[in-house]
């Protein structure tokens, strides 16, 4: 159990460690987004899941897609553009999706993929099997899809999870147990959903066993017939995410900070004690459930595997030109 969720988490991160690399050196074009610092929550959240749950996500969506399944290779793929990657690299990074592995659509527009979430779980509830979840950030109560889609999932009492990641708090207002929103008049982010009757609660992003609890216990409510519930999870941005492009403060992470080491960087430093990959490892390590040696071979096949992709995306081809033309409307079987 502990070897493969720091597998997974390993993953996630070696995997957006190689974006950032990739769009420095011109393979990875545009505008792009990492989940670094949140990967507990899309492998706490999905551990609960089973194949016929459907995901939705945001433009933050790598960590989520990788936490159902989805096969680095394809992703890295598509994220670079290439004929190889999921939809053929017509959809890129902000709209990754993979049907196969649950997640009909992703979307980058703030707020836009609720109302779809809300009418998956209608056809979960309608098939009379399986939910949704409905990761989102924090922003996302600021637009007015989030109501009306939690208002319809309410009313309709379908079996749908709210995750809302808030990757606002700031490492001091997480220690006194407070944080801000600039254009919530709400002090608690759980009082929004609590208004519509829609039960709510907050967990700590950066303690896994916690959100193990919390969203186990959600989604057995959930699947039971209990109607919508709303989680915010709390987590601290990753200094990386600085502006449009992401960078990596002072290089790639470190296995030796698990152990005592320190990044040259001061807020790399600082945002240590919020990293959930760090605090897990220190867990594992101390209990006696993993050793060091144990950690430094599954970095190694998480970089290798990572590696591997890598070198996927890259060898596949741009789609041909003409394949601009395809895709774009429903045809025969499709349309019916
Ligand atoms: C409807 C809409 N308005 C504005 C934007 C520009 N935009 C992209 S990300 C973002 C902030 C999102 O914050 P949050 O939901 O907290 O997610 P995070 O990026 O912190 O994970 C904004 C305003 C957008 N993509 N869509
Ligand atoms: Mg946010």
């Amino acid at each position: 159990m502990h070897a493969e969720r720091v597998l997974a988490m390993l993953r996630m991160r070696r995997f957006e460690e190689q974006c950032v690399v990739l769009s420095k050196a011109g393979q990875l074009l545009g505008h792009y987004h990492v989940y670094i610092g949140q990967e507990a929550t899309a492998l706490s959240a999905c551990a609960a899941l089973t194949p016929e749950d459907f995901v939705f996500s945001t433009w933050r969506n790598h960590g989520h897609l990788l936490a159902r399944g989805a096969a680095p290779g394809a992703m890295m793929a598509e994220i670079l553009g290439r004929s190889a990657g999921y939809a053929g690299g017509k959809s890129g990074t902000l709209h990754l999706a993979a049907r196969e592995f649950g997640v009909p659509t992703t979307s980058a527009l703030v707020g836009a993929s609720l109302p779809l979430a809300t009418g998956a779980a209608l056809a979960c509830k309608r098939r009379g099997s399986g939910v949704t979840v409905a990761f989102f950030g924090d922003a996302g109560l600021e637009e007015g899809a989030f109501y009306e889609a939690m208002l319809v999932a309410k009313v309709w009492q379908v079996p749908i999870l709210f995750v809302c990641e808030n990757n606002a708090i700031p490492p001091e207002l997480r220690k006194r147990g407070q944080y801000t929103s600039s254009t919530l008049p709400a002090a608690r982010l759980v009082d929004v959903p609590l208004a519509l009757q829609v039960p709510a609660e907050a967990v700590d992003g950066t303690d896994m066993e916690a959100m193990d609890e919390c969203f186990a216990r959600l989604l057995g409510e959930v699947r039971n017939g209990g109607g919508p519930r709303f989680v915010e999870v709390r987590c601290t941005r990753w200094p990386g995410n600085v502006m449009t492009w992401p960078e990596l403060p002072g290089g790639e992470w470190q296995l030796s900070w698990v152990f005592g080491g320190k990044p040259e960087r001061a807020e790399m430093a600082d945002w240590l004690s919020s990293d959930p990959l760090v605090l897990y490892l220190r867990k594992a390590l101390a209990s006696g459930a993993l050793n060091r040696p144990q950690v430094e071979a599954i970095d190694e096949r998480a970089r290798s595997e990572i590696a591997a992709a890598v070198r996927f995306a890259v060898e596949s081809p741009y789609p041909a030109p003409a394949e601009a033309y395809r895709h774009v409307w429903a045809q025969g079987e499709q349309a019916r």
